[in-house]
């Protein structure tokens, strides 16, 4: 690799504000000794199952979340109890890649201090959730000696980078996975508070310098990169902070168009919180990337708000500041203005579920996972296989789990395996379902407003009866389930998206794009299922008699203009019932 220069501004001993001024968060970080916090003598506290003060927010930038099972909550209130608290942990798994040693470890640490088993995220890595306070130590412990560890898996830092490439596909998905792990290496921080607390290494002298790239405050906010290869949309590029799509000719990888300031969350009480899909404003060689997503993120260190922690996000700055001083401040920081990006076409976003070959012989097999959750029998099978199975495997960003690497002459036996084992069907789920994402949302998710992965299999059933009355069972359309707005499962860049509200009620979101480049709009406020059917119900019908050939479901809402109506209000479904709920047995 061509060496390239470090763009890294270190702004640790130079901020230009007084922290005095600053959101409570940042005053947090200030004050948290390069997040440490008071986390190593809370963790000791016998009393509670809960850590105090401001740890719990510490804690993120080291992986964990608190959390109570909501479940629980009333019940134990009731009883006196304090909250059933419990902790998440989520692993930073560059690229999603693991060995199937590294998946039996995690499988038996999950089995040992975890509740309902392993959970695949929708940033391809795996989180492990109902962990007790005294088990968090042995725990961490037990990640490492697997080669693991959860630094900056939350927190405002760099998240987890993905990468939609399967490195075994080809020479240029190897070199993109390369520069998505280097990437991963370069962004994340250094301090030693991981180590001590977690590892219970001795302290090493602490100061300014100790984590340099990010300073003492981090971050403004979350920072999260991501990595495509055209014509794969799979790890949605435009809802990424930084986006790097693949430009490739033939077999020689030439570089990557720069996206910028995509993002998901928003607030439903504030306007000026939406979602935002990144744009294209260049090109970088490929050897640089690494060095460029540091230097973007620095730029959102410097410039992004660090008063109003719901316009932090880096979306913000740049709608506040502008693109042309992005550039500028690029062009200024790298010793040159970008290139201009370059064409790109993508075809879907989503996985491609079933055999691949790669280009050198070998195979590669894409099992389906409900809503990433490996729990119950699910888990033993996995475990069975992976006890015989000795290759890799592939985290995606759908949630779902890849066997890579398979020489072709094993490729029979594997396939027996997983038919003795009963996780073929898996390779070719039903097609619907397979298109669907959810994300955790309750019991855990302390932000969730309403169900998403344990409503979602009921959910399907119905969307799937729906579309069967207007012969639509062939045509697949992205649809994504949230428990709140702040959008895990990526909803806005669905075709078909429900976002939670209230207990049984959501926002129901139309028209994103199959290709996930094109937002999708809020069509009808606080619905439950009887009124969310009723309103699919004829634009099913009118797809299904109008559409053009091929023509995908959002592409068709946009194209008829059945988007451009009034928002739907809760009072005039009311006013208007149709005969649905009996059609569908509701
Ligand atoms: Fe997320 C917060 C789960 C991907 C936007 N997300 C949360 C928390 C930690 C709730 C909390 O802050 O207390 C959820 C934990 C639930 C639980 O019990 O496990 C949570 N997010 C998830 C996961 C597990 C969803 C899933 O079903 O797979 C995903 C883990 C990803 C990972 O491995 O790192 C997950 N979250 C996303 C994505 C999708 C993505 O990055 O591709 C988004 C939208 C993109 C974006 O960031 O804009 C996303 N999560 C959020 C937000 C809104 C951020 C914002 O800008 O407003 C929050 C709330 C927050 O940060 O304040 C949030
Ligand atoms: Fe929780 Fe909301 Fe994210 Fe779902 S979208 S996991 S409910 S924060």
């Amino acid at each position: 690799m061509s060496q390239r220069p470090s763009f890294t501004v270190d702004r640790s001993s130079d901020l230009s504000q007084p922290v005095s001024e600053l959101h409570d968060n940042e005053k947090l970080k200030a004050r948290s000794n390069y997040l440490r916090g008071t986390i190593a003598g809370g963790l000791k506290d016998s009393v509670t199952g809960a850590v105090p003060g401001d740890d719990p927010l510490l804690m993120k930038f080291h992986g964990i979340y608190q959390q109570d099972d909501r479940d629980l909550r009333s019940d134990r209130a009731r009883r006196k109890l304090e909250p059933l608290y419990q902790f998440m942990v989520r692993m930073r798994i560059p690229g999603g890649r693991l060995s199937a040693a590294q998946w039996l470890g995690i499988d038996r640490l999950a089995r040992r201090f975890a509740e309902r088993g392993l959970r695949i995220t929708t940033r391809q890595t795996i989180q492990l959730h109902g962990v007790r306070k005294w088990h968090l130590q042995l725990l961490m412990q037990g990640i490492r000696d697997l080669g693991l560890d959860t630094i900056a898996a939350c927190g405002d830092d760099s998240r987890g980078v993905v990468c939609g490439a399967n490195p075994a596909l080809s020479t240029v998905h190897r070199r993109v996975a390369e520069l998505a792990t280097a990437t991963s290496q370069r962004l994340i921080p250094k301090t030693g508070a991981y180590r001590e607390i977690w590892y219970e290494e001795s302290a090493m002298p602490s100061g300014a310098s100790e984590d340099p790239t990010y300073g003492p405050l981090y971050l403004p906010r979350k920072f999260k990169v991501g990595y495509a290869i055209p014509p794969i949309n799979d790890i949605d590029v435009y809802g990424q902070d930084l986006g790097l799509i693949a430009i490739v000719e033939g077999d020689t990888l030439l570089g990557f168009n720069v996206c910028v300031g995509g993002g998901m969350g928003q607030l439903d009480n504030r306007e000026d919180s939406y979602p935002r899909l990144a744009e294209q404003l260049g090109f970088i060689e490929a050897d640089e990337a690494p060095a460029f997503a540091e230097l973007v993120m620095g730029i959102q260190r410097d410039f992004g708000d660090r008063k109003d922690r719901h316009r932090a996000r880096f979306k913000y700055t740049l709608d506040r500041l502008g693109n042309d001083w992005f550039l500028a401040e690029v062009a200024a920081r790298r010793g040159q203005p970008l290139a201009p990006a370059q064409p790109v076409t993508f075809t879907q976003n989503g996985d491609q579920l079933g055999w691949t070959e790669g280009a050198d012989g070998r195979w590669h097999g894409t099992l389906y996972i409900e809503s990433g959750r490996v729990q119950h029998a699910l888990q033993d099978q996995l475990a069975a296989l992976f006890q015989q199975y000795g290759g890799r495997i592939r985290l995606t960003t759908n949630q779902n789990l890849q066997l890579t690497d398979v020489p072709p002459e094993t490729l029979a036996q594997l396939q027996n395996r997983l038919d003795d084992l009963e996780l073929a069907h898996r390779l070719a789920p039903e097609e619907q379902a397979a298109h669907t994402l959810s994300c955790v949302a309750l019991p855990t998710c302390g932000l969730a407003m309403a169900e998403a992965e344990r409503y979602t299999p009921a959910f399907l059933d119905l969307f799937n009866r729906l579309k069967a009355l207007h012969g639509l069972q062939q045509s697949p359309m992205t649809l994504r389930i949230t428990g709140c707005p702040n959008g895990c499962a990526r909803p806005y860049l669905a075709e078909i998206a429900l976002t939670g509200r209230a207990p049984g009620l959501y926002n129901l979101y139309l028209g994103g794009s199959y290709h996930g480049d094109r937002l999708a709009q809020l069509y009808a406020g606080n619905v439950d299922e009887v009124q969310i059917t009723e309103l699919l119900d004829p634009l099913f019908e009118s797809y299904a008699r109008n559409r053009h050939a091929g023509e995908h479901f959002g592409d068709y809402l946009v194209r008829s203009g059945a988007l451009e109506q009034q928002l739907v209000t809760t009072t005039a479904l009311q006013q208007s019932r149709s005969p649905q709920r009996n059609r569908l047995n509701i």
